[in-house]
C-alpha cells in the first residue's frame, strides 16, 4: 500500500483556543474540519512543508522554531497508508485567513470533538486536549 506522508499543524491563539479548517467542496472529504496542513513535497522537511502550507493556506508566516511535533497520526485508507505528524504552533505574523478552505475556526480544545473530521484527525484530539489542559 502507498505511503503518504501529510504534516499537519494545530495553531493554539493566546486563549488557548485551537484553529480547525473546513475542506473545501470538490476536494476528497470537503466538509470535514481539519487541522491544517498537507502533503510533504520530496526533499522537504516536514518543517518546511508546514511552513509553505501556513503561507499558501491561511496567509500566515512562522518560523521552523515555532513548530512544536507534538503527535502521529496514521490511517490506512483503501488506497492509501496516511501518516502524519501533528505540530503545535503558538506564534506566527498575520492574520489568518480561508485562502484555500470553505471556513476557519477558533474552537476551546473541548468542543473539537463536536466537529466531524477526517478519520486521521479524530484521534489526535485527545492528545491535544490533555497537552493544552498541562497535563
Ligand atoms: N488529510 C487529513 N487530515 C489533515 C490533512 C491536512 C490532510 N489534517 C488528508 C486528506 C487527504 C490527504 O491527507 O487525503 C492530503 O491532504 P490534502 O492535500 O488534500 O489537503
Ligand atoms: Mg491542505
Amino acid at each position: 500500500m502507498r505511503l503518504l506522508l501529510v504534516v499537519a499543524v494545530a495553531l493554539v491563539d493566546a486563549d488557548g483556543r485551537v484553529l480547525i479548517a473546513q475542506r473545501p467542496e470538490g476536494k476528497q472529504l470537503a466538509g470535514l474540519w481539519e487541522f491544517p496542513g498537507g502533503k510533504v513535497e520530496p526533499g522537504e522537511r516536514p518543517e518546511e512543508t508546514l511552513i509553505r502550507e501556513l503561507r499558501e493556506e491561511l496567509g500566515i508566516e512562522t518560523k521552523a522554531a515555532c513548530l512544536a511535533p507534538l503527535t502521529f497520526a496514521s490511517h490506512a485508507y483503501d488506497d492509501f497508508h496516511l501518516l502524519m505528524p501533528l505540530y503545535v504552533c503558538r506564534r506566527w505574523e498575520g492574520l489568518v485567513q480561508p485562502r484555500e478552505h470553505q471556513a476557519l475556526k477558533w474552537v476551546r480544545p473541548a468542543a473539537l470533538a463536536d466537529y466531524p473530521m477526517p478519520p486521521a484527525d479524530e484521534p489526535l484530539i485527545p492528545v491535544l486536549v490533555d497537552l493544552l489542559a498541562g497535563f
